[in-house]
């Protein structure tokens, strides 16, 4: 069954709002080289692509259901921050809205009684699990870590080898 365009549609602005975080995390990166955090730097450019991959499975999704793609302008993300904590709490909260849009794509999928889309949605459901786990579990080593130099020199160290 094809998708519907109400379906589509709402699938078409999350593939802008993943491309949006995209961003985001690539600005985020840019920042941490500004700053010579480069394991941070890297943790972002890394965290970046995983975004694009994910506006990418939900671009194919709607082609493979003969849905029309129709990408929006992205807004101009947040540039400057104070402190790498700064950073990835932003980082943090950012995700706790992605997960609040794809709870609302579930319940729109569930309302279309679309259960292709419902099913297909599950995989960013337990993505959002991670993708906070992720990013909080950093918040709080940064928490403990304050202004510890040596501490946040070994954390920068240990993002940098992210794969
Ligand atoms: Fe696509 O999960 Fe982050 O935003």
């Amino acid at each position: 069954m094809k998708i519907s365009k109400t379906m589509a549609s709402t699938i078409n602005k999350q593939i802008s709002a993943e491309l949006s975080s995209a961003y985001l995390y690539l600005s985020m990166s840019a920042w941490f080289e500004r700053e010579n955090w480069r394991g941070c730097a890297h943790w972002m450019v890394k965290q970046a692509n995983e975004e694009i991959a994910h506006a990418m499975k939900f671009f194919h999704f709607v082609v493979s259901r003969g849905g029309i793609v129709e990408l929006e302008a992205l807004p101009k993300p947040k540039s400057a921050w104070v402190t790498p904590k700064d950073v990835f709490t932003d980082a943090y909260e950012h995700e706790l809205e992605v997960t609040k849009l794809i709870n609302i794509l579930v319940s729109k999928a569930r309302k279309n009684e679309d259960t292709a889309t419902e099913l297909f949605l599950t995989w960013y459901v337990d993505e959002q699990v991670e993708e906070e786990d992720n990013t909080l579990e950093i918040v709080t080593t940064l928490e403990k870590v304050g202004d510890s130099k040596n501490g946040l020199v070994m954390l920068d160290r240990g993002l940098g080898k992210r794969e």
